[in-house]
């Protein structure tokens, strides 16, 4: 696979997107993930002494500088407007990418997938692919209670893009149930599936390498990650509670082993006012710091 950028190392940049006005099904409340999770990620960013942080999962140093991981804000959401809210935060995603850093978008709900993929999309050339994480497929078409766009979606907005590889697409930790009329589009235009039963009894070493032979070969990919792939066990503070997921150390190595092939990262779904002494936060910033310390430096082919 190509490396990414010819830099040796990368900078990450925060967007936030604290909008929750798509979850026209399951719970709001995302709107408040943003701050939690910029909160939780304080507490991991501070362990860092002259650009090193020590990682006790690989017993070395890693980079970790104060330019690892830059804060851009909050994008400039239109709370009322659905399709200013996905533009800002589209166009805010590509400024991220002109800059030449790699984003790391923070939802808000599940409608921030396609806002991202559109927004690295739109600034780049050649082809995206893109790793979805979610307990649900997100390829609805359009409903009359959920419309075009909302968090249900998002994958297949996204699909629709003009150079969205389907090929290179793959969507991870899918369970439960879903309109016959979605199987109907994913046995002719979808994407792969690795389901969470598939994960789990194949381990995430499986479903890393899979993953990586699905992405091989396209110029650029997108790491969307609906923080309901993971138990609510673990995360309890979720737009729905669907059981039967991954577990919080599973995505922590997806996240780690993934990193290095990916142009872009977003965290979805997380539900402060669902959670439980903020434990969902704090994961959804722990997976957006070793998504940027594993990430740092690009993939070699
Ligand atoms: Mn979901």
């Amino acid at each position: 696979m190509m490396a990414p950028h010819p830099t040796t190392s990368r900078t990450f940049e925060i967007v936030g997107a604290p909008y929750d006005g798509a979850a026209t099904l399951g719970w709001p409340g995302s709107r408040y993930a943003p701050a939690r999770i910029r909160e939780a990620l304080a507490w991991m960013t501070m362990r860092t002494e002259g650009g090193k942080v020590y990682s006790l999962d690989t017993g070395s140093l890693l980079d970790a500088g104060t330019d690892l991981i830059i804060d851009g804000g909050d994008a400039a959401i239109v709370p009322h407007d659905l399709t200013q809210t996905l533009d800002a935060v589209s166009s805010a995603v590509s400024d991220v990418v002109k800059r030449g850093r790699i984003p790391i978008l923070l939802g808000g709900d599940d409608c921030f997938l396609f806002a991202g993929a559109r927004g690295i999309h739109d600034a780049v050339d050649g082809t995206v692919g893109i790793v979805h994480f979610d307990a649900h497929l997100d390829l609805m078409d359009e409903s009359e209670r959920q419309g075009r766009f909302s968090h249900s979606s998002g994958m297949r907005r996204s699909l629709e893009l003009e150079r969205t590889s389907r090929d290179h697409t793959i969507q991870v930790g899918l369970r439960h149930f879903n309109y016959p009329s979605s199987l109907q589009f994913i046995e002719q235009d979808g994407p792969m599936q690795i389901t969470a039963l598939d994960f789990i009894e194949n381990g995430w070493r499986s479903a890393v390498d899979r993953i990586i032979e699905r992405i091989s070969g396209v110029d650029h990919v997108f790491f969307s990650f609906d923080i309901d792939a993971i138990d609510p066990a673990y995360a309890p503070g979720a737009g729905a509670h669907e059981p039967g997921g991954i577990t919080s150390r599973d995505a922590i190595e997806v996240v780690k082993a993934l990193a290095p092939y990916c142009h872009g990262f977003a965290v979805t779904e997380v539900n402060p006012l669902k959670d439980h002494h903020d434990l969902t936060s704090n994961l959804a910033a722990y997976l957006c710091y070793y998504f940027a310390v594993f990430g740092s430096k690009p993939a070699v082919s």
